[in-house]
């Protein structure tokens, strides 16, 4: 099997009777909603999550979108009431974009988006008019120096059943996580002075997590620099932890998470109105949460 945006040749059972799930190219989007095409990840950084639980990619968008989006995000958090009510979020004015950046899609098509296809009565999930994933949730953090605590939490996420979610299953070509973060850093983040915090690699641990996670400290804590403008992904599967921000300038960051289209963790929805006015591709990132023939065509 072979297709363009995702690298895996891998196999996975159909719903039925052990049979192979064979998607064909047409089953991944192979450009978002606003037509550009969807970058794919490299061989080395699809390595890389499924080793770590966590992928970098810096410098995604460029300097007058990010400073566009900083001061939308300044605004909600200091005069909200100058925004319209349905574009009052951090999927609102030009943050709206980043839900389905190119970026994003090619991520959530290896990692996320599971082709799902009903032996041959349904369609698979996803084709050039429709995503195979669901966007949950998102929120934004506007954290000034002093701000934030360490919260270690999640791990073992290979070990955990399904319906939990936080979970992260791989096999020989393949792996799948459920509920999983797209942060964008919209000012720069240096090493140790309060970025997300991660215990490398416990998406897959075996063991419960030694006392010892719970200092801050211990060199079992890995963290990243970044530019503005970089997005980081992680499986919520992943151990970790926000962290004290110790920097003058602020952490701008809006946290986006998505998950599989049969899977539902937040209660959240995007406003209505909002949702009306996006683009009809994106809209299927809100559809209702089933599986059997929940497809746009
Ligand atoms: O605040 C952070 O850096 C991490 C927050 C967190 O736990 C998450 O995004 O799931
Ligand atoms: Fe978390």
């Amino acid at each position: 099997m072979s297709n363009s945006s995702v690298h895996s040749k891998y196999f996975a059972f159909n719903k039925n009777l052990g049979r192979p799930m064979i998607p064909g190219q047409d089953a991944y989007p192979q450009t978002n909603s606003e037509g550009s095409p969807v970058v794919k990840l490299t061989d080395e950084q699809r390595y890389r999550f499924d080793k770590d639980g966590w992928l970098l990619v810096p410098n995604v968008i460029d300097s007058q979108e990010i400073e566009e989006m900083r001061e939308y995000i300044i605004r909600l958090d200091t005069d909200p009431d100058s925004i319209p009510d349905h574009e009052r979020s951090s999927i609102g004015g030009p943050l709206q974009s980043l839900v389905d950046h190119p970026v994003v899609v090619g991520f959530m098509n290896e990692f996320v988006y599971h082709p799902f296809t009903d032996g041959q009565k349904t369609p698979p999930l996803a084709n050039q008019n429709c995503y195979g994933f669901r966007m949950e949730y998102s929120f934004y953090q506007y954290r000034q120096a002093g701000q934030g605590k360490f919260v270690p939490h999640n791990g073992n996420g290979a070990l955990r059943l399904p319906s939990d979610h936080h979970t992260y299953h791989y096999f020989p070509g393949h792996a799948h996580t459920a509920l999983t973060r797209a942060v964008w850093e919209l000012n720069p983040v240096i090493e140790k002075k309060g970025g997300t915090l991660f215990v490398t690699g416990s998406h897959k641990a075996a063991f419960s997590a030694p006392e010892s996670i719970m200092e801050i400290e211990s060199p079992l804590w890995s963290t990243y620099s970044c530019p503005a403008g970089s997005v980081l992904f992680f499986t919520e599967a992943v151990t970790h932890s926000s962290s004290i921000w110790r920097l003058e300038t602020p952490r701008i960051a809006i946290f986006n998470s998505y998950n599989a289209i049969g899977n539902k963790w937040h209660n959240w929805h995007p406003d209505p109105d909002l949702l009306a006015q996006m683009p009809a591709k994106r809209q299927t990132l809100y559809r209702p949460v089933y599986i059997s023939g929940n497809v746009v065509s």
